[in-house]
């Protein structure tokens, strides 16, 4: 019996010796669990390509606040106070001297065939001035007024009555071109006034025709020495307000932005109004984005940029005149890009 047991436990530790090397043979390679185990910071370093989901995921949260998308930019905010000489943009027309006078033109200070575009939004609460037979009693939006009659000449942009005015003066010979569409509905419009030299005045409020005229004839620049008592307001071109601050004047509160001067009468008939900033082209004297977004350069994007301006704030400073509202958006309705939001709501 002893010996059937031996050779019974030989069978069976053969057997389980030829199961466990079958079993070990055929089994599946284990699985490499320190593949998954290794901490990453022990992989070595691997240049990976990048993509943009990969630096957007990594990065976002700690990108620097955008306070400027860059597909709408900014607009000008002017409040319509009448503080002496402040909440405004002032455009020397060229070089003055300690005395006032005009010792050089730049472009801006244009004389002939001209165009002034630009884009405006304003609320008829705010700009209140009745229907008016002068510009300067308007709430005014372009002054390029001299004190007194027109000499070679000035002109201004206003609104009366909700609708823009055009007025142009050659020396006593003062005429005016009332629009009749109303403008202070608090929505962007694009205004266009072109002059020729023959006198023809025309309004365009959004590409349509509001109104023509025939002004006096002859240039309307602001004479080369010209002596003046207002040195600080004659020889400019003044955005959103009334240049002199004449007792009783009334001023725009609103918005602008984009104003190009050009050197030629673009329009002559009803256009489709633009859906992008104005291009800079060689008929372009002045171009103003006020897309600068803080501080009070205002700067020209015309070729040269040879006629800069100056934001002259408002008590409180220049960071409340900068704001993002501008006509330019996509779908036709205000660009409010979320991620922007606690960055925009200056006004
Ligand atoms: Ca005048
Ligand atoms: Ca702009």
């Amino acid at each position: 019996m002893r010996q059937y047991r031996l050779i019974y436990l030989l069978a069976g530790w053969l057997c389980w010796v030829l199961i466990a090397c079958s079993a070990s043979s055929v089994s599946p390679a284990p699985t490499p669990t320190h593949a998954q185990t290794i901490p990453t910071s022990a992989l070595p370093t691997v240049a990976q390509p990048s993509s943009p989901a990969s630096i957007a995921t990594e990065t976002a949260p700690t990108q620097p606040a955008i306070a400027r998308p860059a597909t709408t930019g900014f607009s000008i905010r002017l409040f319509g106070s009448s503080t002496n000489d402040q909440d405004r943009i002032k455009i020397p027309l060229g070089t003055i001297d300690s005395a006032g006078r005009l010792t050089s033109s730049r472009p801006v200070n244009a004389g002939g065939d001209m165009t002034i575009e630009f884009w405006m939004k304003a609320n008829a609460a705010d700009n209140t001035a009745p229907d008016c037979d002068g510009w300067y009693y308007g709430n005014i939006v372009i002054d390029r007024d001299i004190f007194g009659e027109g000499d070679y000449g000035d002109y201004g942009i206003a609104i009366c009555d909700g609708k823009l005015v055009v007025g142009v003066s050659v020396g006593s010979d003062d005429r005016l071109l009332k629009g009749t569409m109303t403008v202070t509905d608090g929505a962007w419009h694009h205004i266009a006034v072109t002059r020729a030299s023959s006198g023809q005045v025309r309004l365009f409020v959004d590409g349509q025709l509001d109104g023509a005229m025939n002004g006096p004839d002859g240039r309307i620049d602001y004479r080369l020495n010209r002596t003046t008592s207002y040195p600080n307001s004659d020889p400019y071109l003044v955005l959103g307000a009334e240049k002199h601050d004449y007792p009783g004047s009334r001023y725009f509160n609103g918005w602008l932005d984009d104003v190009r001067l050009s050197r030629i009468a673009r329009y002559s008939a009803p256009f489709t109004r633009p859906d992008t900033p104005h291009q800079a082209d060689a008929d372009t004297l002045a171009l103003y984005r006020f897309d600068e977004g803080s501080g009070t350069t205002i700067g020209d994007s015309a070729t040269g940029g040879q006629s800069p301006g100056e934001l002259k704030p408002r008590p409180g400073g220049a960071d409340q005149h900068w704001s993002n509202d501008t006509p330019f958006t996509t779908g036709g309705s205000p660009l409010v890009p979320r991620a922007y939001l606690p960055l925009i709501m200056r006004s």
